[in-house]
């Protein structure tokens, strides 16, 4: 079986991440997505309620599984029994980011091979930060993230958001 994970904070989700679900787990036979449990952060949403939207907004994807983890990635991706690291580049700033990610985990673990797929042009700009500060000053969020996480947004900012 051949089975990926995609780690991330979604903190929250948007449509850029759910692209790269999307399209990744029709590459693989199971793709799970990772949610890390990150202790030094403070996340918006806590590791339950991320975790818990993932599942809401990929239940019609049949292959696809949200596990929360926290540690590294690389000893997530072995403990699921996956070849498999699925990351999405958007620019430039990322990919630095990313290649340094790839080439220490493939160091710690050279089983586990990084999977990059480049974003869609659509949604090349979209980041789970940039969702937060337009909500926090209570701006439309409803192009870049699904309703329900524009209902658990309203939670956390007030009613104001769109
Ligand atoms: N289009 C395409 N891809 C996107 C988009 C978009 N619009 N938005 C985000 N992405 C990609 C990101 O580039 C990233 O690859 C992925 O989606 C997840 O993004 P985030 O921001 O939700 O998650 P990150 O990048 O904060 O996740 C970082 C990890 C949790 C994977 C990382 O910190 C980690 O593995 N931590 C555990 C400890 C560890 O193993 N560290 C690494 C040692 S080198």
């Amino acid at each position: 079986m051949r089975r990926a994970v995609y780690p991330g904070s979604f903190d929250p989700v948007t449509f850029g991440h759910l692209d790269v679900i999307r399209r990744s787990s029709a590459l693989v036979d199971e793709l799970i997505v990772g949610v890390l449990n990150n202790n030094t952060k403070t996340p918006l949403f806590s590791v339950e309620e991320r975790v818990k939207i993932l599942l809401e907004v990929t239940k019609d994807i049949r292959n696809v599984r949200v596990e929360s983890f926290s540690g590294l990635s690389v000893d997530f991706v072995k403990n699921c029994n996956a070849g498999f690291l699925v990351r999405g580049l958007r620019a430039i700033t990322d990919f630095e980011y990313e290649l340094q990610m790839a080439q220490t985990n493939r160091i710690m673990n050279p089983e586990i091979d990084t999977i990059f797929l480049t974003t869609s042009l659509e949604y090349a700009y979209l980041s789970s930060s940039t969702v937060k500060e337009v909500a926090a000053y209570g701006g439309d969020i409803s192009k870049f993230v699904p309703q329900v996480v524009v209902e658990h947004m309203r939670k956390k900012y007030g009613k104001h958001i769109t």
